[in-house]
């Protein structure tokens, strides 16, 4: 990351400031007894430790985890051909490798590394029989410094419909998304309905189209015209795509072969990556925390309009019997 884009001390200020009037609201809303103070609380945390979910989301078999393998460097996460990935598993800094797993039940506990795929794969965790939330890793990567999180979640739309419900159980935490197609299935129905969902709760979407190494010239220009055309009738805007190849990445970056990663076409998308994540991660944090404060706003409003509802039909009744009284009397 170059120090050229460091921003200045007048919008880190202005960042405080706002983080600061946000924190405020949020210790605001505790008071309001139809919020939930769980959920509250998490996003206090979120928000105070400046937290940011960067989440992998797309069809199962995308290469989503990867893409994340690609981005570190190293093969932590386990790929394989058919629907793997069943658990949200989060990276995070630390200065070396450990892998905690939190099952549902509150606890945690620390696993080898080589034994991970036990704990996040359908085939090592069967319909979750390990009661597993969520696994979390430590590593010592630049991408992972200041907050930033790179969360894997399961492919949507495979045989294994509790693999899809994880994904969108962890789509409100997502402060910005990577939003991964591939060369080998054209954008389909299923995709752009997700897309649909991953917008409304990312403030900002990075497109790939992934596996660029099956296709070469022209059949390469044609998917991703057509991958643009659909994107761009779902976001009602210009949208850029990011050809690359996790693969030949990660195999670039293990064999140190700049050929392997310049034919990857990687380097374009982290060189972005690193600019938002330098220049725009707090404008978007702030944002979807915003967001996230409206919509527990919103839930505990209709809390309370029910709780009124309930209170005002007795009312009625109560009056009616008056009524009633005052005529016979
Ligand atoms: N040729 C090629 N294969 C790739 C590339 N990226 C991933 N793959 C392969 O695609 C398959 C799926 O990769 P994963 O990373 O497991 O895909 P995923 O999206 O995480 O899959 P789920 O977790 O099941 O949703 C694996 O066999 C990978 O080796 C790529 O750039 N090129
Ligand atoms: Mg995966």
């Amino acid at each position: 990351m170059s120090q050229n884009t460091i921003p200045s001390p007048g919008p880190i200020r202005e960042y405080v400031r706002l983080r600061e009037e946000v924190l405020q609201t949020l210790d605001g809303m505790m008071s309001i007894e139809a919020t939930s103070r769980a959920s509250l609380g998490e996003l206090r945390e979120k928000i105070a430790t400046d937290t940011f979910n960067l989440v992998v989301v797309g069809q199962f078999k995308r290469g989503k985890t990867c893409l994340i393998n690609a981005l570190l460097g190293a093969e932590l996460l386990p790929v394989s051909v058919v629907p793997l990935t069943s658990i949200v598993t989060i990276l995070t800094y630390g200065t070396s490798l450990e892998v905690k797993v939190f099952t549902r039940d509150g606890r945690a506990t620390f696993v080898e590394p080589d034994r991970i795929a036990e704990y996040v794969t359908e085939q090592g965790n069967p319909q979750n029989v390990k009661n597993v939330r969520e696994v979390v890793l430590t590593y010592p990567s630049e991408y992972l410094k200041d907050g930033v999180r790179l969360v894997d979640t399961p492919g949507v739309g495979s045989v294994y419909q509790h693999n899809t419900d994880v994904a969108y159980q962890y789509l409100p935490k997502s402060d910005a998304a990577l939003f991964l197609l591939s060369v080998d299935q054209p954008v389909s129905r299923a995709e752009l309905d997700f897309l649909k969902d991953v917008q409304q709760y990312s403030g900002k979407i990075f497109f790939l189209l992934n596996k660029i190494d099956y296709l070469t010239g022209k059949d390469l220009e044609d998917c991703l015209e057509f991958s643009e055309k659909s994107l761009r009738d779902v976001m009602g805007q210009e949208v850029k795509i990011f050809p690359v190849s996790a693969k030949l990445a990660l195999d670039g970056k293990i064999a140190d072969d700049p050929e392997l990663l310049a034919r990857s076409r990687l380097t374009e998308f982290s060189r972005t990556l690193d600019r938002f994540l330098m220049n725009e991660k707090g404008k978007v944090l702030l944002l979807s925390a915003t967001n996230s404060l409206l919509r527990l706003l919103a839930q505990a409003r209709l809390e309370v309009e029910l709780e009124l509802r309930s209170l005002t039909i007795p009312l009625e009744d109560l009056k009616e019997k008056v009524r009633y009284f005052e005529e016979k009397k």
